[in-house]
């Protein structure tokens, strides 16, 4: 008995290898080889710089990560959806009304696919927007300063997954629901779900010049989950694909249950119809709540309006508006070659590739050539629109991206593997495995007219044995592969944070001289802001208290105050003089319920206190700003609340 159960779990330990792709296999050989050529092309000589800017999604961190390629190393962790204490987001007064929604606030969110703004189908470099999947919301990130400049919540949406794209002008910013929902939402019984839910999906209209986010349309589709989505560009600009699954529309046990079609749909969305008949005064206005933040630069300060309707479209009132391309069975990713020709739909319980033809799919539209029709939407012929099959290519496709040279990537979740192929032919030309479990993968301008033919990493799901083991749980593992020749090369592992669904990446040469280096002190129009340690005074307006203080290598001004007692509330308004590029000063205060304020040179932030103690409580500098950092603190003395202590303050008096 005992040795047949040794037995068992042999074989059992022999298929988790190969499920997770080749595990131990191929380190030092040809395959995953490290040698001492594959070194020197990640090598970024110390002083040196990138050649790209990878903006790498959080996932269940709800922030954005950007990293340099091809050194894999990690340059800034920008908060988006969640608290970020290492700098106040967050926590600070300015910046709390980021996170505000229909909700209230929420201090976390779960961001999956960061796009870069693009003009002509090419990448600018002026912002990237990243989707908020479980309280949905997107993201703009100014990258002027790397911050987080808008948020705008998605009403009528669940699972905001089949987000954050960006259409050849950034006309819009693209949100699909992943649950549909009763919309408007009302209490009903889950089982009634069939024909009742309705998939939103949203256009946000972005402005030219500002890059705000507006709410145009929302297109209340049948209630299948919409998973991801790409823009059509150059012959196919216009339009926008999705891929759904659970056309089924079951609503328990979604593993059997949404597995049933054969296929599920591409749904191809004619946004330049729908915008013409929104023009015309289409579309219905439907009560709604959903936040809106925008974040100023020279207030420093963010505020959050709630909007209170949005307009919705009946695609079945639009004609031409939205047609379906069967797609088997439950696929995942959506992706359009550089061209705007090819629509790849990858069946994650498929083992094809499924292409479609934009041309072809025109044409049948033009014919009128339907295969019946779905709530009212026209299905299309599968064999009038397909264009070809990558034959039995692996196990699990996800996603797809594109070199410059008419190849096209895909990862293979269950092989663990990355796979090339030629548009066209759909031939298999090479494939390599990933350290395991890829999700999605990034070449960088993949999602435009000009990816570019050096690099794709692989986003892994699972790691395992690639770093020293640090407990149950690794940071997710990315590796870069050097494209540039006939055949994939692994160059480099380099481990993320967070979970990167997707990353964007971009020519460091297109972004890194706009890049912001203080914020002009004279430009500060914060309202509690101080120009110089003259302005720096206390104020007392019954419980509250203002401090205005100043900061500026090596004190603060003041940094001795007396007459703040217990029961105040206490207002910190810290700015920082300097006008150096990288001099922030920090900013914390002893037994503070809030984090610390990390304040850039010429910005302004605010914390609060809640003094509770009577005694002499000091506060400090939390960033080693100049050699005298460690000097660079001072004292509030608290007193009882019914004491008639005068407030003071002072610095450098005796
Ligand atoms: Cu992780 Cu794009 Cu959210 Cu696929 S998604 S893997
Ligand atoms: Cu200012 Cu340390």
């Amino acid at each position: 008995m005992k040795i047949l159960k040794y037995g068992i779990g042999l074989v059992a330990a022999a298929s988790l290898m190969t499920s997770c792709g080749n595990a131990g296999k191929d380190k030092s050989g040809a395959d995953g080889a490290l040698n001492k050529n594959n070194a020197e092309k990640v090598y970024v000589a110390p002083g040196e710089h990138d050649d790209y800017y990878a903006f790498i999604s959080g996932g269940y961190s709800g922030n954005l990560l950007v990293y340099g390629l091809p050194s894999g190393r990690m340059f800034k962790e920008i908060p988006v959806f969640s608290q970020f204490p290492t700098n106040g987001y967050g926590y600070s007064e300015e910046t709390t009304p980021m996170l505000n929604t229909s909700f209230g606030f929420i201090p976390w969110g779960d961001s999956h696919h960061p796009d870069i703004s693009q003009t002509e189908g090419v990448l600018d470099g002026r912002w990237v927007f990243i989707n908020e999947n479980n309280t949905p919301r997107i993201a703009r990130i100014d990258l002027e300063t790397f911050e987080t400049a808008e948020i705008i919540e998605v009403p009528n949406s669940a699972g905001n997954h089949s987000s954050s794209f960006v259409t050849e002008n950034t006309e819009y910013v693209v949100a699909g629901t992943r649950f549909s929902v009763p919309v408007p939402q009302r209490d009903m019984s889950i089982k009634d779900y069939k024909g009742e839910f309705k998939g939103a999906l949203t256009f946000i209209g972005v402005d030219q010049e500002t890059g705000g986010m507006d709410i145009d349309f929302q297109l209340l589709m049948p209630g299948f989950n919409y998973d991801l989505s790409h823009p059509g560009r150059g012959k196919s600009h216009g339009w926008f694909f999705f891929t759904t699954y659970n056309t089924e529309e079951a609503n328990s046990l979604l593993e059997v249950n949404a597995s049933q079609n054969d296929k599920d749909f591409i749904a191809a969305v004619n946004w330049k119809v729908i915008e013409e008949y929104v023009k015309n005064g289409g579309g219905t206005m439907m009560p709604s709540e959903y936040a809106h933040n925008v974040y100023d630069h020279h207030t420093h300060t963010a505020t959050s309006t709630m909007k209170k309707e949005v307009r919705t479209i009946n695609p079945t009132e639009v004609p031409g508006a939205v047609y379906f391309l069967p797609t088997p069975k439950s696929p995942h990713g959506c992706d359009v070659s550089p061209d705007g020709e090819y629509i790849v739909g990858n069946g994650k319980l498929s083992t094809d590739l499924t292409v479609h033809s934009f041309t072809k799919m025109e044409e049948a539209i033009k014919n009128k050539k339907f295969d019946g029709e779905a709530y009212g939407i026209p299905i299309l012929n599968f064999d009038d629109i397909h264009a070809g099959s990558v034959e039995k290519a692996g196990l699990g496709p996800l996603h797809t991206e594109f070199d410059d040279k008419g190849n096209a990537y895909t990862t293979f979740f269950i092989s663990s593997e990355v796979v090339k192929w030629k548009l066209g032919t759909w031939e298999v030309v090479d494939r390599k495995p990933t350290y395991y479990s890829v999700g999605h993968l990034t070449i960088p301008g993949g999602n435009s007219r000009q990816p570019s033919g050096e690099y794709m990493f692989a986003m892994n799901k699972i790691t395992k044995d690639r770093y020293l083991p640090v407990g149950p749980e690794l940071e997710h593992s990315a590796q870069l592969y050097d494209i540039s020749g006939e055949k994939m090369e692994l160059i480099l592992d380099f481990p993320t944070h967070g979970e990167p669904h997707y990353a964007a990446a971009i020519k460091a040469d297109v972004i890194k001289d706009n890049s912001r280096q203080i914020y002009e002190l004279d430009e500060n129009t914060h309202k509690h802001a101080v120009k110089s340690e003259n302005e720096t005074r206390v104020e007392r307006n019954g419980n509250e208290v203002h401090i205005y203080m100043s900061t500026i290598r090596s004190h603060f001004s003041p940094d001795n105050i007396e007459g703040i007692k217990v029961g105040d509330k206490v207002y910190f308004h810290v700015t920082n003089l300097e006008q150096d590029f990288d001099v922030p000063h920090g900013f914390a205060m002893i037994g503070q319920k809030t984090s610390e304020l990390l304040i850039m040179p010429g910005q302004t932030r605010t914390s609060v206190w809640y003094p509770e103690k009577v005694g002499v409580w000091p506060f400090y500098c939390t960033d080693f700003c100049s050699a005298l950092h460690q000097e660079m603190q001072g004292y509030i003395r608290v007193s009882p609340a019914d004491s008639d202590i005068e407030l003071s303050w002072s610095l450098g008096e005796d």
